[in-house]
Parts: C-alpha cells; structure tokens; sequence
C-alpha cells in the first residue's frame, strides 16, 4: 500500500498526479481482495467500481461535488478513499461499518442506500436543489446497467430529460445483475456497444477510402452516409436524442484516466442532463471471478489464491434452497404454477425453475412493482404465479399487491425469504415490516412456518388455495428436519398445539416456534409449565384456540421475529380486544422496538433483543414474577 497508505480522503488522491491514479486503483484492489477473502462481502461488485471511484472522487471536489452511489453494495473502494480504509474488515459486522451507504458514517455518502435504482432520483434533486441555490457543484449520480433499468430510475430519466437539469450519471456497465442482465435496456447497452465497435471499423474503411486516387472521394460520401444512418440506428438514440441525454462513450472503465478525461468532458455540459457510459468487468482482478461473474457478486470468504470459497461445515440446507426445489416440484406437478422473480434467481431460489421450465419461470429485473401486477395478469389468465421476493423488497410493490393482487382477489403468491432479521446487510434489507403490512390488507391469508419441512407443507397449501396468500422465512440454514415426504395440506387459519400445560401460553409465529420450544423445555426445569402454540397463520387467526387460551391461562407470550407495532402479538391484542378479552388474561408480546435494527450476525441481533431461547425464557420468567408478585399481594389484602 505504497500510495494506499497516505490516502485518508479524497482531497489526498486528489494532490496525486493523474499517472499515478492506476497503481492507486490496483493498491485499492488488492486491499479489496485480501480482506474480502477473510470476512466476506460484495466482492465482485465492487472490484468492478474500483477505478471508478478513484477517477469519480479525482475528477470531481467531493464532498462538496455531491456523489450518489446506486445500491452501495459495489462501493468498497469509496469508503476505502473516504476515511474507511482500515475499518474494511469490519464490514457487516456488529459495530463495524455498513456493507451499503449511510449518511451517519460518513459525509461522503450524500444518500442512504441498499436498495436499487434510488440515486437518479436523489441526485437530480439535489441538483436541482443547486440551482434553486444559485450554487455551482457538480451533482453526480453512479447507476449499473441493471439498476437502470428499474423502474424509478426510468422515472427519474423521464423527469430529468424534462427539466434539463445540469446533472451527471455514470453507467457502470457490466452486463450484469446479480445475475446476467436482463430486458431490453440490456440488448439496448449491447447494441451501444456493438456500434461502437462498427464506428471503429468505419473510420478505418473511411480512412482507406478516402486514400484511393479519384474514386475515393465518392465511395467515401457514400460510406459515410451509410454509417451515419446505421450509427443513428444504433447509437444512444432513445436516451440521447429522444430523452435529452447527452452522452460520452463508452469508456474503458478500468482506465482511469480515460475515465478522468470522460468525466472532465461531462463536468463541461451545462446545459442538462449528460451519461457517461463506463463498461466494466464484475469481478475484475479476483481470482476466480471473472471466469464466473454471477458467484461473485458477493461472496464469504474465499482462497485469495484460487478464489475458491472457504468451505463451512455441512448443515441443513437453507430455506432458499428448499423453497427452490420444493417450487420445482409443484411446477412439475401443476402446470398451471410460474415461479417470478426480480433480478434475485440465485438469491431466492427461484434459479433451479428458471432451468427446468424456462417457459414458465420469469427474472423480471430489478422490478419488483411490474412483478407483482404481472404476476396479477397472469392469475387473470389462470395461471398461478408465485413471486418470489425478499421480504424488504417486496415493501417496492406494496401498492401493486393491494391495488392489483387484494383488491381483485386474484390468486398470486408472495414467497417472501429473509422474513426477519437479514444480519450483516442491515438495516435496509432487514424484513422486519411484512407482517405489518401484510396483515391489514383484505383477501390475503399470511402464513409463516416454524421450518422448513412446514415451509412445503404451506407451499402446497398456497398453491391449493385459491386467492391471495403469502409466506414469510428467515435467511439461512432450516432446522434439519426430514423433507423428503410429499408435502401435506394445511388447513388454513388454525395453529398447531406442541405443548400443552401450565399457566403459560407461548404463541410463536415462523422462526421464533423452536427457540420458545427450547424456551420451554427450560421453563419447564425450573417448574414452570408452559403450553406453547405455533401460530402457523397470522390472518386469519386461529380465533378459536387463541380466545380458549385467553380464557384459561394466566398469561400469554407472542413471539416473532419482527417489528411489534402493527405485528403478530397486535393481530391477537386485537382479538382479544374485539372479544372483550383484554382484561381476562396478561399479554406480553415479544418483537423487535420502533427502531432500526443494524447491521450484524444475525443470532447477535436476536439475542440482543431477546429473540432466542435464552432471551424467551427470562421474559416468560420475568412476566411470571409480576404475575406472582400481583397475586401474592392480592392474598395479602384479602387475608
Ligand atoms: C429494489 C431492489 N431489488 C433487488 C436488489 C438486490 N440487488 C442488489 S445489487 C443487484 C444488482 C445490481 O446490478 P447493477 O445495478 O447492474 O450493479 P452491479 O452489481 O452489476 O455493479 C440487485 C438485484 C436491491 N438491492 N434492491
């Protein structure tokens, strides 16, 4: 880290000379990859945005010429020029820093992000926020191929090529998602890239034309005329002549000072909105990467030699996994059933459909609003679409799933992975908030199951039901129960008594049914019996059972691994309330607080709020002691 070391802020790179911006690039790169290789990270992603960042924070006076990084996860290399260097290894990591942008960590991240397709329409505010200041910094906004083509940076291009606001976007280019690109913003790119590619080949016909005596003048009209009609075809037509882009490109994006020069000539365009088009290589300089772009995007730790990941010890496979070979299995059964995804096929699982029925399985790009109404098209068509989809991503599409999906009662599924805490993404991809915005919409039912055994058995349950519903799964490894049995049928809306006793009632919702069972076990050493319920359903409710339970028992604990306000523990307060309940029997329901959850392991986080077996059997405990407490105070007056 020759040059590395005496960066501490873009204003250090900036005393650099231009020729030595390379071996700056290649210094951040290796610092990238040495310590990706110990903790893990956006790897692929950001070894692909290294140059860029050096020329982005050289070319331009940041902070005070505002950047804004789409999503951030390929933004290792500017926290690395902006005073986090040495914190990279703490990435993800409890107390370290974010894997994506915040503006509380530094001043250089101008716009929170973690979600794609945001940074068109942040930036273009901000600049015209500028103007409407009468300032003169640059505003810069840096887009992949992918996330351009979601749906609000359309918009933002829309509004932007309107306004003619003074405004900079740099494609990053690479073909790619998470997985391959997909859509026709895509073919689009390509066909940029290929008329470049004729342009060259032009110029050299053009030159040899014009060296031939006499005739050459002539045939090199006709030449120039006919590439200047192709080129037209061809060039960034929509987005320059069309939308009000200027355009500059492409560029190496590898070459920093091609970049810097590139970025020089957009901060000369006043007069509206320009795109600089940068093609780079996902993965570029990792050792296995660029032979296998789609691994790479994020990765755990890995050989920095060979690239090949360090393997963890064999476990129950993940829900992800289950969730795509139990999808496969019903497509194979009911032909009727397409399995959706945006721009997330590995992600969720959805990958092993999209390569046995390519005809019924659809990436939809990063888009998950058109998901979800296509999804709603197609149940008017009979099908029966499951839209797989994390859990924070689906928040996208709320207004899709009410106004398309609920309100028609069409018979579309929602299978929603990482319901719950996500760990070292954070707070941005954290699905915290789907019982909440779920439960209150009409027609749908909403299920979670205690494993992933039972996550077959509610797939199935879906598929057979006709009309809304949606199921929520954590991230990570199932529990390791037998899942080669035919999934069985669920019937909807009531709960699974597991244990039975006591004055106790623990009414577990999805992952939080285990560790309330252990709870249990626990409780049950010390002397105090409980019964414990899993939910299985949050709408509807099993009524019956929960308002038997309230008349019976003394106290009842709801547990779940999300937001309290709105949640499961709501959903039965509710109930006990419309039933003139909430007196009769205590409640105590267990969630996450009305904050944000940050970044980290995710068994911390659950320990940290109380959201494991340990956490459950002191609360229990706890309550039981207010309750003793209460009742021996009560003898006391009496007596
Ligand atoms: C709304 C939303 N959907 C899905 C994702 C998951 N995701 C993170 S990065 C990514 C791919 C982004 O591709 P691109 O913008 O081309 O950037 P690259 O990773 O190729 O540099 C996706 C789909 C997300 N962050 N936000």
């Amino acid at each position: 880290m020759k040059l590395l070391q005496n960066i501490n802020s873009p204003a250090d790179l900036r005393r650099l000379k231009i020729d030595q911006l390379q071996e700056v690039a290649e210094e951040i790169r290796q610092h990238i990859l040495e310590t990706m290789a110990r903790v893990g990270g956006h790897t692929g992603a950001s070894l692909g945005a290294v140059e860029l960042a050096v020329a982005l924070h050289y070319a331009f006076d940041t902070p005070h010429d505002r950047l804004v990084w789409d999503v951030g996860h390929q933004a290792y290399a500017h926290k690395i020029l902006t005073g986090r260097r040495d914190l990279l290894p703490t990435v993800k990591q409890y107390g370290g820093i974010s894997g994506f942008l915040r503006r509380d960590e530094s001043e250089y991240d101008t716009f929170g992000a973690g979600h794609a397709s945001t940074s068109l329409s942040a930036a273009l505010v901000m600049a015209i926020a500028r103007d409407h200041k009468d300032e003169d910094h640059h505003v810069v906004a840096l887009i992949g191929d992918a996330s351009l083509a979601g749906g609000m940076a359309m918009e933002a291009v829309n509004q932007a090529g309107h306004l003619k606001t003074r405004l900079i976007v740099v494609l990053n280019d690479n073909e790619m998602s998470i997985a391959p690109a997909v859509g026709a913003l895509t073919g689009y790119l390509n066909r940029i890239r290929e008329a470049h590619g004729y342009h060259r080949f032009k110029d050299e016909v053009e030159e040899t034309l014009l060296s031939i005596p006499a005739l050459g003048g002539a045939l090199h009209h006709a030449a120039k005329t006919m590439k200047d009609a192709i080129a037209s075809a061809v060039l960034p037509g929509a987005l320059v002549n069309e939308l009000g882009f200027k355009y500059i490109g492409y560029v190496d994006g590898h070459n920093v000072k091609s970049l810097v020069k590139a970025l020089n000539e957009a901060k000369q365009i006043k007069d509206g909105p320009v795109i600089v088009h940068a093609l780079t290589t996902k993965g570029k300089g990792h050792p296995a990467a660029e032979n296998d772009y789609y691994k790479w995007h994020a990765t755990g730790p890995f050989d920095l030699k060979t690239g090949k990941p360090v393997k963890s010890a064999a476990k129950a496979p993940t829900y992800t996994k289950v969730f795509g070979q139990t999808l496969c299995e019903l497509m194979a059964k009911d032909e009727k059933v397409v399995a959706l995804t945006a721009a997330m096929p590995d992600g969720t699982g959805v990958c092993d459909a999209l390569e046995r029925f390519p005809e019924r399985s659809f990436d939809v790009g990063i888009a998950e609003q058109h998901c979800v109404t296509f999804a709603a098209g197609m149940s008017v068509e009979g099908l029966k679409p499951v839209c797989a989809i994390y859990s924070t991503f689906l928040q996208r599409a709320f207004d899709q799933l009410v106004h398309d999906v609920c309100l028609q009662d069409l018979n579309v599924k929602f299978c929603l992975d990482r319901g719950g805490i996500a760990g070292g993404d954070g707070p941005t991809h954290h699905g915290l908030l789907d019982i909440a915005y779920l439960r209150g919409v009409p027609n749908i039912v909403v299920m979670a199951p205690k494993d992933e055994g039972e996550m077959r058995d509610m797939m199935f349950t879906m598929i057979e039901h006709v009309g809304p519903a949606a199921m929520r799964y954590p991230r990570g490894n199932g529990m390791g129960v037998p899942i080669d049995q035919p999934p069985q049928l669920l019937e909807i809306g009531k709960a699974e008594l597991l244990r039975d006793g006591g004055e106790v009632a623990i009414v577990a919702y999805g992952s939080m049914v285990h560790p309330s069972l252990e709870a249990a076990a626990n409780l049950a050493k010390d002397g105090i019996e409980t019964t414990v319920i899993n939910a299985r359903f949050v709408k509807p409710l099993d009524s019956a059972l929960l308002l038997a339970l309230a008349r019976t028992k003394r106290l009842i604990v709801t547990v779940e691994e999300a937001y309290l306000a709105g949640g499961f523990g709501s959903a039965i307060l509710e109930l006990l309330e419309e039933n003139g309940l909430q007196d009769k029997v205590s409640l105590v329901r267990m969630g996450i607080p009305d904050r944000i959850v940050t970044h980290g392991d995710a068994q911390l986080l659950l320990a940290k709020y109380g959201l494991d077996s340990d956490g459950i059997y002191t609360r229990v405990k706890e309550a039981v002691d207010v309750l003793d407490d209460r009742r021996a105070q009560h003898h006391k007056v009496i007596a």
